[in-house]
């Protein structure tokens, strides 16, 4: 049974946009996730700490924030210094080193993340009854051959693992409606006999549900899922994208249907949150967040991070 309130996903939807606007102000190399809080927020919402995720990149750090982690540590850890989980070994830019059960974009190679999920629920399948993986990637990286070698391979071995695509309909500036053939991305894992829903992916309730389902089911043992969430990335692809391939029109007519004022107007018609108080809050939580993240830059490569232990390598004779 859930504990998680729809309340408490407004609320994850407001620090995810928080943190993530924080750092489009502080850092040059992020990439903005503005507008497709729905589908990161309501993909993780309801698992447990002994479920593995996979976010699709831009989402990373909001799904680390829904799980419980530190907006400092996680500031640190984008821009690579001690306060990070790597204690500066490692610069995130865009993904910081994730927590535990959780695994990050190791490699800027997209679709790899996908292979390592379904690691991980071949993994729990032979060793944790009843967990789950949840795997997140975009439209563009679905067209990556890992992600169809790891369909199939979740198929075949029936693992706890559930996809969500989360096409915001761009691949940098290539339309998701020319890049992929077929109708629906999601129609690449009914040919594998798994299960595929396709939602909208500015409902957070509804990718709440879809996830939800799927998850129960890969508990059960009843194998992988696949849910196709239409969304849209609000900003570029990365700070100073020139957007010459979309229309200001196009942008607009998307930011009508943001998935936190939906939400929101929902709650608030129900009595459930007061419209002033939600602007309040939303105003709070960008102020906190951007204190954290300009502090995390602030600090820069001081303290200096400890040499790695090495191990010698040794030749073969
Ligand atoms: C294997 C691989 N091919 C190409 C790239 C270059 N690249 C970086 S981001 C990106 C677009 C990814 O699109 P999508 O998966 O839809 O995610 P989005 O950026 O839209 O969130 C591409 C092609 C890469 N990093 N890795």
């Amino acid at each position: 049974m859930t504990t998680v309130t729809e309340r408490a996903l407004w609320e994850a939807m407001v620090e995810a946009r928080a943190f993530d606007q924080a750092m489009c102000r502080h850092n040059g190399h992020w990439h903005e996730a503005r507008g497709e809080e729905a589908v990161f927020v309501g993909a993780y919402a309801d698992l447990g700490p002994g479920d593995v995720v996979a976010p699709h990149f831009r989402g990373t750090c909001a799904v680390a924030l829904q799980r419980g982690a530190s907006p400092d540590v996680l500031a640190a850890g984008v821009f690579g210094t001690g306060g990070s989980r790597s204690g500066g070994h490692w610069r995130g830019d865009i993904c910081p080193a994730p927590g535990p059960r959780s695994i990050g974009m190791f490699s800027g190679s997209l679709g790899t993340s996908v292979a390592y999920a379904t690691g991980a629920a071949l993994h729990l399948s032979r060793t944790t009854p009843g967990a789950a993986a949840v795997c997140g990637f975009g439209d563009g990286t679905a067209n990556s051959g890992i992600v169809a070698e790891s369909l199939n391979l979740a198929a075949m071995l029936a693992l706890p693992i559930v996809y969500v695509c989360q096409d915001n309909q761009y691949a940098t500036s290539l339309p998701s409606a020319v890049a992929l053939a077929g109708e629906r991305v999601s129609d690449r894992a009914r040919a594998l006999s798994i299960t595929a829903h396709d939602i909208d992916g500015n409902d957070v309730l509804a990718v709440r549900a879809a996830v939800g389902t799927a998850v129960e089911r890969a508990r059960a043992g009843g194998g992988p899922s696949f849910v196709h969430a239409l969304t849209y990335r609000m900003g570029g692809h990365y700070m100073n994208d020139p957007e010459t391939y979309r229309t200001p029109e196009e942008v607009a007519a998307w930011a009508e249907r943001d998935p936190i004022a939906r939400l929101q107007e929902v709650l608030v018609a129900r009595g459930e949150l007061d419209a002033t108080d939600a602007d309040a809050r939303i105003a709070q939580a960008h102020a906190r967040m951007d204190a954290v993240v300009a502090q995390a830059k602030a600090r820069g490569e001081d303290p200096p991070a400890p040499p790695l232990a090495r191990t010698p390598r040794t030749r073969p004779r």
